[in-house]
């Protein structure tokens, strides 16, 4: 273990109450999908189609955090964190996505909040991580602008009942991903690949955060985008447009839209669909003020106009179309840096750029780094993972962080995606992106080495905070 000064040389010694975290979501983890009057999730019904999960798993049991919560906040207070990111599952609260509210699900994040708070860990709660009731699919799903109010009805009765047992809230986790994984890819559920319904869900999405945001007045509140610096393979025309169009569909359709309250004009050209679904008011209500800007960071993207490469960077090995609406003809290249076990290319200086540029090219906004890490193909040795590639993908990404807050970026806190092993959506159990092992048959918990490693980072880091913070 390196000691403090080696840390303050390696550049992970933060600022005094940064936060510290990990995150999980709903699905992924809690299991329990027909308990105390939970509804049906698109996840449900498209891990129950055949060809859509590796392995035709599905996540009815996960790792079974909703009956093991108590001992899964216990492994958080173990680590030292200060706050952990979850989700609510918007059907175990509101079982048809609208109407009547189910009391025991709302509870179950009371017992799960209160468990938090009793071992001094600050609960961030996201309201959308992906598993839409399925009676609101039913009804045209993301596409449909009533998804959006009935979205901002749910915020308002979670906030309401959690309220005082939640300081900040998140609105949509990674809305790239719901649009057009959800819509255009077919690559998540619901599976649809209609890429005019992508981009209109993308705005319902957006929508539904801003409507979100009014609805829950006086939450501390955020909104999460997940970002990828782009840059082109050569200076060639056709590949420098190639990189203005992934990086305005993947970055600046969102940020422009939550930061400034409009959406790119060029992205807008570069879309095949009419814009007339956003109506007078959509893009002011979009840009409600929020207090935090949520970041996901996993890799970087290099891109090329002429055909060559990958369709996209990260497609799961079943049947899916592309998710770049209006730039399929865009392909994805190597950029020589070693690869996780999803494929995805490991650039932690990429994770300063995309901090710095947000600093630099929107209003201010302090940000978390609200998830990152990596999967890998980890070993069980004598009840050790001594995953070292995943240790060394956080200290690089923290150093990262370290690197941004020098250069002036309002960083406030990183949560390591993720908290444990846990259902991987279209991949199924195959990739684990844990600190912490989970055993699937057993449901045993074991801290891998790069829980250990982050457990002490903290230690050292907040053996210097107030007693009381
Ligand atoms: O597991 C996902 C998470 O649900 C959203 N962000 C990316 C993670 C890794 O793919």
């Amino acid at each position: 273990m390196t000691t403090y000064e080696e840390q303050t040389r390696a550049g992970l010694r933060f600022p005094t109450g940064f936060t510290w975290g990990a995150a999980t979501s709903a699905y992924q983890i809690e299991g329990a999908v027909a308990e105390d009057g939970r509804g049906t999730s698109i996840w449900d019904t498209f891990t129950k189609t055949p060809g859509r999960v590796v392995g035709g798993e599905n996540a009815d049991v996960a790792i079974d955090h909703y009956h093991r919560y108590r001992e899964d906040v216990a492994i958080m207070a173990e680590l030292g964190l200060s706050a952990y990111r979850f989700s609510v599952s918007w059907p175990r609260v509101q079982p048809d996505g609208s109407g009547a509210i189910n009391a025991k699900g709302l509870d179950f994040y009371k017992r799960l909040t209160d468990e938090l708070r009793g071992h001094g860990i600050d609960p961030w709660l996201t309201l959308y991580h992906w598993d839409l009731p399925q009676a609101l699919e039913d009804a045209g799903g993301w596409p449909n602008r009533d998804t959006a109010y009935r979205f901002a009805d749910y915020a308002a009765a979670v906030h309401e009942a959690l309220k005082d047992h939640v300081h900040t809230f998140s609105t949509v986790n990674e809305p790239w991903c719901a649009a057009f994984l959800g819509y255009a890819s077919g690559e998540h559920a619901p599976g649809r690949r209609e890429p005019g319904n992508a981009i209109r869900g993308a705005h319902h999405l957006l929508l539904a955060h801003g409507l979100a945001v009014q609805a829950m007045n006086a939450a501390r509140v955020g909104g999460c985008v997940n970002l990828y610096p782009v840059a082109p393979a050569t200076n060639s025309e056709a590949d420098v447009d190639a990189a203005r169009r992934i990086d305005g569909l993947q970055n600046r359709f969102f940020l422009d839209a939550l930061l400034t309250g409009a959406y790119p004009e060029d992205v807008i050209a570069d879309l095949p669909v009419d814009f007339g679904f956003v109506q007078p008011g959509d893009m002011k209500t979009i840009g409600s003020p929020i207090d935090v800007l949520l970041v996901n960071y996993y890799s970087r993207y290099l891109v090329s106009g002429a055909p060559g490469g990958r369709a996209s960077a990260s497609a799961a090995p079943t049947e899916t179309a592309s998710p770049w609406v209006g730039s399929e003809h865009v392909s994805f290249l190597p950029g020589g840096h070693p690869v996780t076990a999803m494929g995805w290319e490991v650039d932690a200086s990429g994770l300063t750029e995309i901090l710095a540029r947000v600093a630099r090219e929107y209003p201010p906004i302090p940000m978390v780094v609200s998830e990152n890490g990596a999967a890998y193909e980890d070993v069980l040795v004598d009840g050790r993972v001594h995953d070292t590639e995943r240790r060394d993908f956080v200290e690089a990404h923290l150093r990262a962080c370290r690197d941004a807050i020098d250069a002036g970026v309002p960083l406030e806190g990183y949560f390591a995606w993720s908290l444990m092993d846990n259902f991987e959506w279209a991949w199924g159990y195959d990739k684990r992106f844990g600190l912490v092992r989970v055993d699937y048959e057993t449901q045993e918990r074991v801290l891998k080495d790069s829980a250990r490693w982050y457990a002490e980072i903290i230690r050292q880091n907040r053996r210097h905070e107030p007693t009381d913070s």
